[in-house]
């Protein structure tokens, strides 16, 4: 499939359309595209956490701020295989382990990597990893050990990408998702609102990522985190209605993707995720913790799906 090449002025006529209008044409194309009332559950763990050497503003594992996240080991693959055990049993489909990583680096910690995603998928679960930057013959590597898919997100647009990350560019981002696609592995690439960017750097993120050819299959969309200690500590929160938006325009631009509602749950009323998923969120991050921060009680999760009368893709829902 050829991805339509969108303009700047088509992505902010869309943000700039009222909001019950837009999320009209994004539930529209949602039902046309997806199962009615679906969600996925995807369990996140961080099997790698705190002393990385990027200096990502919002993100509190970085070695240049003082957020009380220290640099731990890599944990085992038998403890990595019990989470993911119980992530499954409370009804998690995917399973998505992060490591503070700026890169890959070919050695002992990355063949434990591999062997906790075929054990993952051997569980029959579908397997994420979120690594950092990444060789076409490391992903060829993941991929034979059977991973669906790799998270790396953009984060924010092109252009305001060196106010937030200064150790890496937005290029490099780049690189690493053509060398995830060239090894037929899915990609997950998505970004975080609340950081001080400007409309047009919304509108630009979600473009470059629409713009992707093939689009990404899952598109997680963040609302910052606000971490003591990160330069973005003291930022406002976010309006939930900024972030019903972007989930709207992501499913206007991206038909067939899967749009994560990710990080940034904890802060928002029920009724601001549900409105996410109306306008096509089909997905979130399930489970009391996402990589460091804390995430919506797996009980109160299947709370919410059970009173809005939603499904999930798995069978059955431990209550
Ligand atoms: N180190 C790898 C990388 O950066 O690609 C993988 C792990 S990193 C924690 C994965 C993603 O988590 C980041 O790209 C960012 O989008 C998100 N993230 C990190 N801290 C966050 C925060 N405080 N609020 C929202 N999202 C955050
Ligand atoms: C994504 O977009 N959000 C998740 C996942 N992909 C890897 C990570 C959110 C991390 C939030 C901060 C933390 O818990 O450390
Ligand atoms: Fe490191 Fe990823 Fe956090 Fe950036 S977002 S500091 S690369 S763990």
């Amino acid at each position: 499939m050829i991805s339509p090449s969108y303009t700047k002025e088509f992505v902010r006529s869309l943000y700039d359309t009222p909001l019950l209008q837009l999320i009209d044409r994004a539930r529209g194309i949602h039902l046309a595209h997806h199962p009615d009332n679906e969600v996925q559950l995807c369990t996140l763990l961080s099997v790698k956490t705190g002393g990385c050497p990027e200096d990502c503003a919002y993100c509190p594992q970085s070695s240049h701020h003082d957020t009380g996240v220290d640099a731990e080991k890599m944990l085992n693959v038998d403890d990595v295989i019990a989470s993911a055990r119980r992530a499954k049993e409370l009804g998690s489909t995917r399973f998505c382990m992060g490591a503070a990583w700026r890169e890959v680096k070919d050695g002992p910690a990355f063949d434990r990597v591999v062997d906790m995603v075929r054990e993952v998928k051997g569980m029959g679960m579908e397997a994420c990893v979120t690594l950092g930057m990444l060789t076409e013959d490391q992903a060829k590597k993941l991929k034979d050990a059977g991973l669906d898919a790799y998270n790396h997100n953009l984060d924010t647009s092109p252009d305001n990408y060196k106010s937030i990350i200064k150790t890496r560019t937005f290029q490099d981002r780049l690189r690493t998702l053509d060398n995830v696609r060239k090894a037929g592995i899915t990609v997950c690439s998505g970004g975080i609102i609340g950081m001080g960017e400007s409309i047009d750097d919304r509108c630009e993120m979600l473009r470059t990522l629409a713009n992707l050819d093939p689009q990404p299959e899952s598109v997680p969309i963040d609302a910052l985190v606000r971490v003591p200690g990160t330069p973005l500590a003291d930022m406002p929160p976010i309006d939930p209605l900024d972030l019903v938006r972007m989930v709207a325009i992501a499913r206007a631009l991206m038909p067939k993707t899967r749009v994560r509602l990710s990080a940034g749950r904890s802060e928002l009323s029920r009724e601001a995720q549900l409105m996410c998923m109306y306008a096509g969120a089909n997905s979130i991050f399930y489970g009391d913790t996402l990589l460091t921060t804390p995430n919506p009680e797996a009980h109160e999760d299947r709370a919410l799906i059970r009173d809005a009368g939603l499904g999930t893709m798995a069978p059955t829902l431990a209550s």
